[in-house]
């Protein structure tokens, strides 16, 4: 063991030191356990990688966990130890990764595949051991200088050659270790200025990697999902997959709709200037909400801080359209979160788990209560009443074209649409996420607006 002060944390329901306050895993709510409502899962990355170096210093946690890190194996293993043993202490069913979390690359990619397969053979045998499962694969193709100017995007094809060598192995890893989705991140993805690029040829190019990724998946046997996750700056000044919109677009323009669904992240959505929410509901609109990286940003900075969730309103929202959309199947919620720099034990670790699992199951909670409440559905779905008989529903059945619709016009003034109660709306969740119970009327009690 390499944490023994640490213990298993349990769900205690009160504020005891290193326990679960909202977390019940096994508790049912709406017909699920919350565990399955929440799939959560830990990016090795971030908690088995990331030292906390930043632009103006480096690292200042310890991750080595006892090992020597230039003995790059055994180095790999202390990492696998370290994560197994974080994710049976909370209760983590579930990891995601990029091949070279795994294990350091090697010099030749002849060399790093092997190292590959000898680290996947030593983590197999302990997701064996202890249940654990891979929720996602994926590929770093933007660290390494040679994917400066992208991977698939790269201007030079004998780049886009090697993301597609290194892609292949990712898949094939992930295929191994059972993941049950695999991830593209436009890491590089993008351009810093047009005087240098050919914006279509990058984003044709792209779609032949992903086209010849999901081809190559299928044919060694891949079930699970494809997700590409949207980002619109960082590291590019432009990323091609900016949000979940005009993702949608990509897949479409190059026919990839229903072959690639989305992995969600909180901070981009953030950087997108959209709300986590809003990305979530196109997600779900589009037909291709997936998967989730659950984390979160701050609203002053420009850039991905990557924090553990702690904000409860934005989990809550979350929630409610993770259960509006179905709730996961092959997706989960990936913590995609790093500790503050400041922030450099292994003690600091488990709270940012423990502070953002209770978040999504506090989170999970009061989505639940607000879905019971039903105020807020019921308000938006008659908001949109008159589009259920007469004139709307002749719009909606496509009855009704400009010539019907000025007939219609010129025998009546239209009347102002409902007032949209925000304000109401609003305080409902709030009583809702701070009291647990309604205060006010039922909204349709309200006097009309004037
Ligand atoms: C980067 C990011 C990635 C992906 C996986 O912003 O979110 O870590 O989640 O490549
Ligand atoms: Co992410």
């Amino acid at each position: 063991m390499l944490f023994p002060e640490i213990p298993n944390i349990p769900y205690r329901g009160g504020e005891d030191f290193l326990s679960f306050r909202w977390y019940n895993p096994d508790e049912v709510i709406l017909g699920k356990t919350m565990k399955e409502h929440c799939k959560f899962a830990l990016a090795w990355w971030h908690t088995l990688c990331a030292e906390g170096a930043d632009m103006f210093g480096g690292g200042t946690a310890d991750k080595a966990f006892g090992a020597d890190k230039s003995d790059y194996m055994a180095y790999a293993k202390a990492k696998a130890d370290a994560g197994f043993e974080i994710m049976q202490k909370l209760g983590i069913d579930c990891f995601c990764f990029h091949d070279h979390d795994l294990v350091e690359e090697a010099p030749t990619l002849a060399e790093s595949n092997k190292r590959l397969d000898e680290i996947t053979d030593y983590i197999k045998t302990k997701m064996d051991e202890t249940g654990i499962k891979c929720l996602w694969g994926t590929c770093n193709a933007f660290s390494h200088k040679r994917f400066m100017a992208g991977a698939g995007t790269s201007p030079s094809a004998d780049i886009f050659a090697y993301a597609a060598a290194k892609i292949k192995k990712a898949v094939e890893l992930t295929v191994k270790l059972g993941g049950t989705g695999y991830v593209f991140w436009g890491g590089r993805e993008g351009y810093e200025t047009l005087l240098n690029t050919d914006m279509r040829l990058e984003q044709e190019n792209l779609a032949r990697l992903i086209k010849m990724t999901i081809q190559y998946a299928r044919s060694i046997g891949f079930k699970g999902d494809f997700y590409i996750e949207p980002k619109p700056k960082e590291p590019s000044k432009h990323q091609y997959d900016v949000d979940v919109a005009s993702t949608c677009n990509f897949l479409r323009a190059h026919g990839l709709m229903g072959e690639v669904k989305m992995n969600v992240e909180a901070n981009h959505a953030t950087l997108a200037g959209h709300t986590f929410q809003h990305e979530l509901r196109a997600a779900a609109d589009n037909g291709v909400f997936g998967s989730i990286d659950a984390n979160q940003g701050d609203l002053m900075l420009g850039w991905d801080t990557d924090q553990f969730p702690s904000d409860v309103y934005s989990a809550t929202m979350c929630m409610l359209e993770v259960i509006r959309a179905g709730g996961f199947t092959n997706g989960g919620l990936n913590f995609d979160a790093k500790t503050r720099r400041m922030s450099y034990t292994i003690e600091d670790i488990f709270h940012g788990f423990i502070t953002g699992m209770d978040t999504y199951a506090l989170g999970l909670r009061k989505a639940c209560q607000l879905i019971e409440d039903g105020r807020i559905a019921q308000f938006a779905e008659e908001r949109y009443a008159s589009y259920k008989t007469g004139i709307g529903a002749d719009i909606v059945l496509g009855k009704a074209g400009l010539v019907e619709l000025e007939q219609y016009s010129l025998q009546r003034e239209p009347q102002l649409p409902p007032s949209g109660r925000q304000e109401m709306l609003e305080g409902i969740v709030n009583c809702i996420l701070f009291e647990g119970k309604p205060r006010m009327r039922r909204w349709n009690d309200v006097p009309p607006p004037v």
